[in-house]
């Protein structure tokens, strides 16, 4: 067995996340994930963060869309502020093991466990018959991705809390069946005062790349002039803003914008109200618009500029992938040992 391979429950902390080039990225995506992801970073922990292409092929995409998709997330990765020196950034699908522990998942989970997913439910809708199988089995490549690893955080937004969750179910079934403390208990690590973005057009749905209006969400590639317009038609109500956080209860679309003014201002969502409590949203707004702007602005300059630059994005994601592969090769050979392949 590799040296490098632990089998005992003392895992050196290593973190995993992925994010799908499924279309352009969100306010949702920076603020549910990617700019978490660097701020992990700044810790030193060691950190690989994934372009889940594979995922996202579970939907139809476009191959021409999916490549510049993938490129795009690549450089919102980098603007946002990930060192490819620091993180390990690649491709799911330039690193073959992630397939392979997915199939030995695949016969570790159960068909209920992915019955229950609520991603599954949202995305598969009444026509599941016709939904992919990729789609079905998608939590168990999830699953793959983070315990090929053996990461043991994962930094998420809300919406895939489930899927970590699973994760370990997996990994606490392989564990028991063959008798081994061999996958570590991933965490999910969920933080911060926008740990789930909405929409805003409607305050019950969360922000999505995929969703129909693009006047929902807020792209990390918008011009200011967008990102002002879309928020000033932002759904609110007509009430003034509380002064308190238990004043936005019921008020989810208000909750909503304070939420992510609070995570672009790093306070926490009393010290905002402390300040904008008793304003109207005509008031709000533009500042929120303002704030908007000064901290996606750069990002999006920066996407830009390495977008006019594939051949450098690509082999940022040739390099990652290699130092990717030295450590998910030894983890699913040792893998293979405990399933009883021979070879
Ligand atoms: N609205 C959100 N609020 C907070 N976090 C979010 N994330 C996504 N949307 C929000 C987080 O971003 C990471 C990557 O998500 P993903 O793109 O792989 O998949 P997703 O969650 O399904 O995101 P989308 O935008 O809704 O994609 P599509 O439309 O393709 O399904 C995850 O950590 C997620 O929590």
């Amino acid at each position: 067995m590799s040296e490098a391979v632990q089998t005992s429950s003392s895992f050196t902390p290593r973190v995993f996340s992925g994010i799908q080039p499924s279309g352009g990225l969100t306010l949702g995506n920076y603020l549910g994930a990617m700019k978490r992801f660097v701020d992990t970073q700044e810790t030193g922990v060691q950190s690989i963060y994934c372009m889940v292409d594979l995922h996202a092929i579970t939907v139809w995409q476009d191959p021409e869309n999916l490549r510049r998709a993938t490129r795009e997330l690549c450089a919102g990765y980098i603007a946002s502020g990930l060192d490819p020196k620091k993180s390990i950034l690649f491709n799911q699908s330039q690193v073959p093991e992630h397939t392979q522990l997915a199939w030995i998942f695949n016969c570790v989970a159960r068909m209920g466990w992915m019955q229950r997913m609520t991603q599954w439910k949202d995305k598969a809708g009444k026509n599941s018959q016709n939904a992919s199988l990729g789609l079905f089995a998608y939590p168990a490549l999830m699953a793959a991705d983070i315990l090929v690893y053996h990461a043991t955080h994962v930094p998420v937004g809300e919406d895939q809390k489930q899927h970590v969750e699973l994760t370990r179910d997996i990994a606490a079934k392989f564990n028991h069946d063959y008798g081994v403390d061999f996958f570590p208990m991933a965490e999910p690590v969920i933080e911060g005062a926008a740990t789930r973005v909405m929409s805003l057009r409607d305050g019950t749905k969360k922000m999505s790349k995929s969703d129909p209006s693009d006047a929902s969400r807020i792209n990390l590639t918008d011009d200011a002039d967008t990102i002002a317009k879309k928020i000033r038609k932002a759904k609110t109500d007509p009430e003034a803003l509380p002064s308190e956080a238990k004043g936005l209860e019921d008020r989810a679309e208000a909750r909503n914008l304070v939420n992510i003014y609070a995570a672009l201002s790093e306070q926490s969502v009393d010290a905002v109200l402390a300040d904008v409590g008793g304003k109207q949203f005509s008031e709000f707004k533009p500042m929120l618009a303002e704030l908007a702007v000064e901290k996606l602005a750069p990002i999006s300059t920066e996407m830009s500029r390495l977008m006019q630059e594939p051949a450098e994005i690509d082999k940022i994601l040739a390099d990652g992938a290699e130092r990717a592969r030295a450590i998910a090769a030894p983890i699913l050979k040792e893998t293979y040992r405990i399933v009883g392949m021979v070879g």
